[in-house]
Formats: C-alpha cells, sequence, structure tokens
C-alpha cells in the first residue's frame, strides 16, 4: 500500500512537472486531488489494513495529498508569471512605429484665397467687415450713388425678395454700414457672398465671392490707392509683380479705374495665361464719390477715401488655371484634393 501510495506521488509530481498551462494543472488537481483520484480509491481499501497500519497509512495519504495541493499552487505560480509573460510579449504594441496616415480634409480654394487676401490687409492695418446677404435697395444701390433707373438695379440683373429687399450684389454694402457707424480714419475690408442674376457658364454663376476694400481719413489720395494695391499685388501674386490702372467708370467712384497686375506666369512677356496681353485684369477701384461719403454722414470737404472691389473666384482661377468657374462649386472631392 505504501509503495502505491508513492508511486501516485512520484506520478502526481512528474506530471505537475510537465505541465505547461493553467488547464492542464486543473485537470491534474481533478485527476489527482478530487474523488476519483487514485489516492481516494487507495484510502478505500483501507479496510483490508491491520488496525496498526491504518492510521500511518492513512497519514501517509494526507500528507502526500498536501505536497501534491503544495506542488499544485507551486506549478500554478510559476505557470500564471509565464502565461502572463507570453501574454505580455504577444500584446506589445510599438508606440514608435509610424502611425497610418489618415485621408485629411482640405480648405476650398475659395476659402483659401479668400484667407490669404484676409491676412494680407489685415497685415496693412485694415479689419474685417462682414454683413448680411439680404439687404435693402437703399445700401445695394441708393447710399453707393447709383441712379434710380440704373440697369444694375433692374430685376434682370438682381434678384429682388420684394420691392425693397434684395440679394447684395456687392459686399460694399457692408462699408455703408461701416461708415454710418464709425468716424474715420475707416479701413475695412469685406469678403462675402454676392448675388448677380447670371446664366451659369464657365465664368459666370448667380453666386460668387468679392473682397471689396475701403479707406476713409484726411487726405486721402490716388496715390494712398496706388501704394496699398500694389502691395497686396506682390503679396498675392509675387515680389516682381507691377499693377496699372485703366481709366474707367462706376457710380460709387470718381476717378475710376481698372487695375490689371503684370502676369505672374510670363512676367508679361506675353503667354496663355495673360492670353498675350502681359497683363491680368483683377480689379475695381477709384476714390470714394462725395455722394457716397456725404449719404453716410461723412463730410466730402473734410474726408476722402479710396475704395476697390475684387471678384475671387476670377483670382482663384488664375492663380491655380482653373479654366471653368463651375469646378469650384461641384464640390468633386477630386478637384479639390488638388489645391
Ligand atoms: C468696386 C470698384 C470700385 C467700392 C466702393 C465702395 C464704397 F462703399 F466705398 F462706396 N466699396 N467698394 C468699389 C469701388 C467697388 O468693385 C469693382
Amino acid at each position: 500500500m505504501k509503495e502505491q501510495l508513492e508511486a501516485i506521488k512520484a506520478q502526481a509530481l512528474k506530471e505537475l512537472e510537465a505541465a505547461s498551462s493553467a488547464a492542464e494543472l486543473e485537470q491534474l488537481r481533478v485527476n489527482y486531488l478530487g474523488k476519483k483520484s487514485p489516492l481516494t480509491a487507495a484510502l478505500k481499501n483501507m479496510g483490508s489494513l491491520t488496525p496498526e497500519e491504518r492510521p500511518i497509512v492513512g497519514q501517509m495519504a494526507n500528507s502526500i495529498k498536501a505536497e501534491i495541493a503544495e506542488a499544485l499552487d507551486a506549478a500554478k505560480e510559476k505557470i500564471g508569471q509565464l502565461e502572463l509573460a507570453n501574454k505580455l510579449e504577444k500584446e506589445k504594441i510599438d508606440v514608435t512605429l509610424p502611425s497610418k496616415k489618415c485621408a485629411c480634409g482640405k480648405l476650398h480654394p475659395l476659402t483659401k484665397i479668400q484667407r490669404e487676401m484676409e491676412e494680407i490687409f489685415l497685415g496693412m492695418g485694415f479689419s474685417i467687415a462682414e454683413g448680411p446677404e439680404v439687404e435693402t435697395e437703399y445700401y445695394n444701390f441708393t447710399a453707393l450713388n447709383t441712379p434710380e433707373f440704373h440697369p444694375a438695379r433692374d430685376v434682370q440683373d438682381t434678384f429682388y425678395i420684394t420691392d425693397k429687399v434684395l440679394l447684395r450684389s456687392q459686399t460694399s454694402t457692408t462699408q455703408v454700414h461701416a461708415m454710418e457707424e464709425n468716424k474715420p480714419p475707416i479701413r475695412v475690408i469685406s469678403p462675402g457672398r454676392v448675388y448677380r442674376s447670371d446664366a451659369v457658364d464657365a465664368t459666370h454663376s448667380p453666386m460668387f465671392h468679392q473682397c471689396e476694400g475701403l479707406v476713409i481719413d484726411k487726405g486721402i489720395t490716388m496715390s494712398d490707392l496706388k501704394g496699398t494695391l500694389l502691395l497686396f499685388a506682390k503679396q498675392m501674386f509675387g515680389e516682381k509683380t507691377e499693377i496699372r490702372f485703366r481709366p474707367h467708370h462706376f457710380p460709387f467712384t470718381e476717378p475710376s479705374c481698372e487695375v490689371d497686375v503684370s502676369c505672374f506666369v510670363c512676367g508679361g512677356k506675353g503667354c496663355s495665361v495673360c492670353k498675350g496681353e502681359g497683363w491680368i485684369e483683377i480689379l475695381g477701384a477709384g476714390m470714394v464719390h462725395p455722394n457716397v461719403l456725404r449719404m453716410s454722414g461723412i463730410d466730402p470737404e473734410e474726408y476722402s477715401g479710396f475704395a476697390f472691389g475684387m471678384g475671387i473666384e476670377r483670382i482663384v482661377m488664375t492663380k491655380f488655371g482653373i479654366s471653368d468657374m463651375r469646378l469650384l462649386y461641384e464640390n468633386d472631392v477630386r478637384f479639390l484634393s488638388q489645391f
């Protein structure tokens, strides 16, 4: 019987030694310490022993049980640590690996150029004035010295909401508010959306973006206008850019002019971008008409000012070589991702 018990112990310890997982250990615990273990079976045969032998064998069986239990605990501990180490090794993350590149959104080219313009004029001391896109006829036309029967006022050209309320056709509406609300000196630009009843084609859209500018102070002259626009052109189109003024007419300025920049592609020699001209028209400008100043409460005897206006689409298109304006409104990612 003793030999039998010793053999069970030896076998149990050998199997424990060889076990390599918590599941195997659990199986060994059931096998050697459970109800159907060989130890239990051996103890059931105690009846065949003499009364003297019984307590000795009983003690021996108990101590073997305790030894096996102890060996099991030790093996459990060892395997637990091994399994943890394996798990840690397997789940190790290299935080120094470069991350996956995610598809990144971009600014719309119109937004890009508008912000670039804002930065340039903010740098010259202008502030940004924004206002409503729904305006009255007064702010869109009358306050800007546009005669009552001027064609621009026609329903053919302007979107009217009622008799007197319309979608602004220029952002100078905002500048009229600026003149009414502030005392000179005034230096503002007003970027934003404007609306004109135009059919859609490669160069027209019923909604487009403008950036207009206004400076009013004592002694402002056409040279201030030229200096400001030259600085703007150089920052927008490159340091070598020159500008030229051609006489023009606007109701809100006198004198008025159109302004060209030397072609930023060929430098003025003539190429496909400037259509052989060497110059690209980018804006309209002039000295603010005395009537405009007077109507907004500024004395034209004391103050003078210049103003200018440009279409943002036209500048985006020339700068990026876009030949069809519709591309700017379709939001095709294949197009937008190029800028
Ligand atoms: C242009 C051309 C010339 C202009 C005039 C004004 C205001 F409010 F002072 F009268 N703002 N912008 C102006 C002048 C706009 O756009 C082609």
